[in-house]
């Protein structure tokens, strides 16, 4: 379950937050196959409560009301249509799984694909779900149902995540529906799930759920035998008894020290030194799903706190620049849309009507509202960069003060320098030639001398980031 099934080795993922299915599409056509990555974290796709109230938040999408694909990002056709697309042109989809739960208690009505549900009475229809198949009141020990004390791990995993219902994933039936929620996504043609609060699971029934998912579609163009790709959204930063390596034999984790410890290191660039900490319990590299943010810490949310944003441009295209050009994990870049209020929805979603579409301006980036740090240069660049370099270790360290350099084997060198100044000759580890650098689009040529230096240069204060790379042409 850890290995993705990328086309032609590529290396990193995006999450295109509240996007609709239609622009997806067209973002994999018009930009993503090109630039590289190798797939999409698409909203959760799934039925879902629609919260009138909050003026529709993101998170309504987080409390399902039935397996339908009818969302606020597209019908089951527009899903279809998609994932067709993208793998033809070889980007994946993976979809944003939410099973821990059903919708909050005391909602009821009818969810965004027409389903009845009242969750008071654990009933949803659209499933079908009833009261037998949520977590039995006697198993949650908290006083008033809800998860308050996370060093009980009994707590974390029967009782209600900030009151919404918990399914009892020990229960057959609950598989079945659950791996046939699964299984419809994999004859489409997706190539892997992110588990939802998977920390609030127990890791048994996530084996057995994903022991009944099938393998991937081989007329999606996967090879035959192929599991599909699973991370696992456990938060721990250490100090609890949900620990990520209880996760590690079904899939991946969420790795949510990494972006602590960019932001860290891009405030003070020698704690860039050893971003991986075994010592604290971080997850090993192949079992590290990493990212600099996400759709929850970046607006307070799980995990939140000391994080990096779009809200820092320059700073935050240090810190993601860095996380592409380490051999630390297996890398998301997260795509947002702008926001003051932390409830807010996607662009024109605050009518109740639907999202509104991702115009590209003539200069590449996106207007409407949405930021598309995934089309941001360096971000862009550094994503090919992390192609080019695969495989390959990191060496030749440098710190000092607010410059960082390394090399990833022969085949690629980075650098920065905080404040956009630089001027040193350094050792590349790479082959004797002319290199192009990535960030200014060749702009700056490179020479490697013989023995592997070469003369770094750093003038930019806004994208302080140089990346040559080994039959990268820019
Ligand atoms: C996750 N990780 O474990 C998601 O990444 C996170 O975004 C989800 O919470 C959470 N699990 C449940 O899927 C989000 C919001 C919550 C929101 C929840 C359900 O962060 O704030 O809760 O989705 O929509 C909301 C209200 C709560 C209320 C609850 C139930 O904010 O105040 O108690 O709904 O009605
Ligand atoms: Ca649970």
């Amino acid at each position: 379950y850890d290995t993705p099934s990328c086309a032609d080795g590529r290396q990193t993922i995006v999450h295109l937050f509240e996007w609709k299915w239609t622009d997806i599409a067209q973002e994999c056509e018009r930009f993503l196959a090109d630039a590289g990555f190798c797939a999409v974290q698409v909203s959760p796709p799934m039925e879902h409560a629609v919260v009138e109230e909050n003026g529709y938040p993101w998170w309504q999408r987080y409390q399902p009301v039935s397996y339908k694909l009818e969302s606020r990002s597209g019908n089951r056709q527009q899903f279809i249509d998609m994932v067709q697309r993208c793998n033809a042109v070889g980007v994946r989809i993976i979809v944003d799984a939410v099973v821990n739960h059903m919708t909050g208690l005391g909602r009821s009505g009818q969810g965004s694909g027409g389903s009845s549900f009242n969750a008071d009475n654990r009933d949803f229809p659209g499933v079908p779900y009833s009261s037998l198949d949520f977590t039995p009141r006697s198993m949650c020990p908290s006083a008033d149902g809800n998860i308050n004390n996370y060093n009980d791990v009994n707590e974390v995993r029967n009782c209600y995540l900030v009151g919404l219902t918990d399914l009892y994933g020990a229960k057959d039936y609950v598989r079945q529906m659950i791996s046939g929620y699964y299984n419809d996504l994999v004859e489409i043609g997706v190539m892997g799930f992110r588990v939802d609060a998977a920390k609030h699971m127990w890791p048994k029934d996530l084996e057995a759920i994903q022991g009944l998912t099938h393998d991937l579609n081989t007329n999606a163009g996967f090879p035959s035998g192929q599991r599909p790709f699973f991370f696992h959204e456990v938060i721990d930063q250490g100090g609890e008894p949900i620990t990520v390596d209880q996760y590690f034999s079904v899939g991946r984790t969420t790795e949510f020290r990494f972006g602590k410890k960019i932001a860290w290191g891009i405030n003070d660039f020698s704690q860039l030194a050893n971003i991986y900490d075994p010592g604290w319990g971080m997850a090993p590299s192949d079992k590290a799903l990493v990212f600099v943010d996400n759709h929850d810490n970046q607006r307070g949310h799980g995990g939140a706190g000391d994080i990096i944003t779009f809200k820092q441009p320059k700073e935050y295209k240090m810190g993601v620049s860095f996380s592409l050009a380490h051999d630390y994990g297996f890398m998301r870049i997260m795509s947002s849309y702008y926001f003051d209020d932390s409830d807010q929805g996607p662009p024109g979603s605050n009518n109740g009507g639907s999202t509104d579409d991702v115009p590209i301006n003539a200069d590449g980036s996106c207007g409407g509202g949405w930021v598309c740090e995934h089309r941001w240069n360096p971000i862009t660049q550094m994503v090919k960069f992390r192609n080019a370099v695969a495989g390959t270790q990191m060496a030749n360290w440098y710190q000092e003060g607010d410059n960082v350099a390394f090399s990833r084997g022969d085949k690629g060198f980075f650098a920065m320098s905080k404040y956009g100044s630089f001027d040193k000759t350094l050792q590349t580890g790479l082959p004797a030639g002319q290199y192009c650098e990535l960030i200014s689009h060749c702009a700056n040529k490179v020479t490697v001398n013989g023995d592997g230096t070469a003369r770094i240069i750093i003038n930019n204060s806004e994208e302080p980031i140089f990346a040559i790379c080994a039959g990268c042409d820019g």
